[in-house]
């Protein structure tokens, strides 16, 4: 019998490496404990189709706001980075007239056209590279990609 269920606990795990991994579980802890007046701020502008910079490195334990801006006047975009969002230990999302939103993790973010805005206050926790993309339509293909770099 306990075989059995040695059996099934390992394929619970796979199937949530398969998913991306794990978000931080201990992000409470970690933003707790992070000094807020050292946060740095970072801006990303999505347009038609790009997003600039298409590069974006961050460090370990330095806390930061990210502020993703649709400069488009055309099309709503989206910051879709899944793996990147189980890799921070995420404070909170603001949209800065309307309100904030408090969760451990999220796997995309919209931003309404002409100038729509939210910004992430985050502590970036696992080191490695992320990919960034826009899932709407074809923008993806025509370069709504990015990398996102943790070091
Ligand atoms: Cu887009």
């Amino acid at each position: 019998m306990r075989f059995v269920v040695v059996i099934f606990t390992a394929l619970g795990l796979i199937s949530v490496a398969q998913a991306g991994g794990e978000y931080v579980t201990n992000y409470q802890d970690i933003v707790k404990k992070t000094d807020w007046k050292q946060m740095k701020t970072v801006t990303v502008e999505l347009d038609s189709h790009s997003c600039e910079p298409d590069a974006l490195e961050f460090k370990a334990g330095q806390p930061y706001r990210l502020v993703m801006r649709n400069i488009s006047g055309e099309d709503k975009h989206y910051f879709t980075a899944p793996e990147f969002f189980r890799a921070i230990a995420t404070r909170k999302v603001q949209s800065n007239k309307d309100g904030e939103i408090k969760a451990p993790y999220f796997t995309a973010l919209e931003m309404m056209k002409s100038g729509g805005q939210l910004d992430l206050y985050f502590v970036p926790v696992k080191k490695g590279a992320y990919p960034v993309y826009c899932t709407i339509g074809d923008h993806r293909e025509q370069g709504m990609e990015g990398k996102i770099l943790i070091n």
